[in-house]
């Protein structure tokens, strides 16, 4: 057994190796900001709006909304508001959320017929008592602040969701789109085939999209129309707070895409966050989140793809994912680029 003044030895040491760490962070150099980072390749498009803003000091709440709107309102983006694949009753349904430095949130579940459902999840947080709205609630919400009521299905995706109707059974599936596009990549002709590989242009899944401001604060957002033909009222965990995204100004903010259900049972964002606080580097962070998840059923995890994208207080960033292909986008004044992220696999 251990004696009380042993304890305290190792307590002390232990505390300052912790300290130690944390200061090789967050203690002396440079802060690079402003910066943005998003998830996927849609992200490159998405972080030049968001950088018309930080560039002018504006703020990483304002950036991060502007830039996730723009895949939101693309119609071939099939993976994130409008034309996003449907659920299994045909009926596109949207999850978003954002957070601020001040640990403000707002968000939107299972939000149907509005273009921009992260400005909705904006109006949660700033105009109500609440975090989250869900469904009819959230369209009732919506329409009493003035947005428009849209049919989001395009003709693109309703063909997509009967085509699945013919064989699916009804059946819901996990990560199915990755699988739609692997069998549009077979079928395209040789010059097509990489663009529906997994971070090819005509693959992507949810925009997650973190930012850090002039002013040395952090901001995040995430939308997405959630996993393709998924059963009605499912949600994911891109509009839970702690899952597909959280933000703390002390330490940084990460965000998430992939499955969901694994995302939201390690809590994964959060998870980041309080790893990065530990110490370790955005991308270790990431990695050992997504080693956890792997490690709860490593058999599942190889036909899953979870990928997390994390920013620390000083501008630094890296990302992770189980599966290759996953891609993140950074934007800050010395670098325009497209990043593949490192994977388990
Ligand atoms: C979800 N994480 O609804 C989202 C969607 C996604 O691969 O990223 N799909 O679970």
């Amino acid at each position: 057994m251990l004696n009380r003044r042993k304890f305290i030895q190792i307590s002390a040491l232990s505390s300052s190796f912790l300290s130690f760490q944390k200061k090789s962070w967050a203690g002396s150099g440079a802060i690079t900001k402003p910066i943005v980072i998003s998830t996927w390749d849609f992200g490159k498009q998405s972080n030049v709006e968001a950088w018309k803003i930080l560039e002018k000091n504006g703020s990483a709440l304002d950036a991060v909304e502007a830039g996730v709107k723009i895949p939101e309102a693309d119609p071939n983006i099939q993976t994130v508001g409008y034309g996003g694949l449907p659920d299994r009753d045909g009926r596109v349904t949207l999850d978003s959320c954002i957070m601020d430095h001040l640990g403000n949130c707002g968000s939107v579940m299972c939000l149907e017929h509005i273009m921009h459902p992260i400005s909705v999840a904006r109006m949660v947080m700033e105009k109500t008592p609440h975090i989250i709205l869900a469904g009819d609630g959230a369209l009732q919400f919506a329409l009493s602040q003035g947005f428009e009521k849209i049919n989001l299905l395009t003709p693109e995706s309703e063909r997509a969701w009967k085509e699945w109707l013919k064989s699916s059974k009804y059946e819901p599936k996990m990560n199915i789109e990755n699988e739609l596009n692997d069998k549009k990549a077979a079928s395209s002709a040789e010059t097509m085939a990489p663009l529906y590989l997994a971070g090819g242009p005509y693959n992507h899944d949810t925009i997650g999209m973190l930012a850090l401001d002039a002013s040395g604060n952090l901001s995040g957002a995430c939308t997405t129309s959630g996993l393709a033909f998924k059963m009605h009222g499912r949600v994911g965990d891109s509009p839970v707070i702690g899952a597909g995204l959280y933000v703390d100004n002390e330490v940084g903010a990460a965000t998430s895409t992939g499955v969901g259900e694994e995302v939201i049972r390690s809590v994964g964002s959060h998870l980041v966050v309080e790893l990065m606080r530990q110490g370790y580097s955005p991308e270790l962070a990431c990695k050992k989140t997504v080693e956890r998840i792997v490690n709860r059923n490593p058999a599942s995890a190889k036909s899953i793809q979870v990928g997390f994208l994390a920013l620390n207080r000083k501008g630094e960033y890296g990302a992770y994912a189980i599966q290759k292909g996953f891609t993140y986008a950074v934007r800050s004044s010395k670098l325009e680029s497209l990043i593949p992220g490192k994977s388990i696999l």
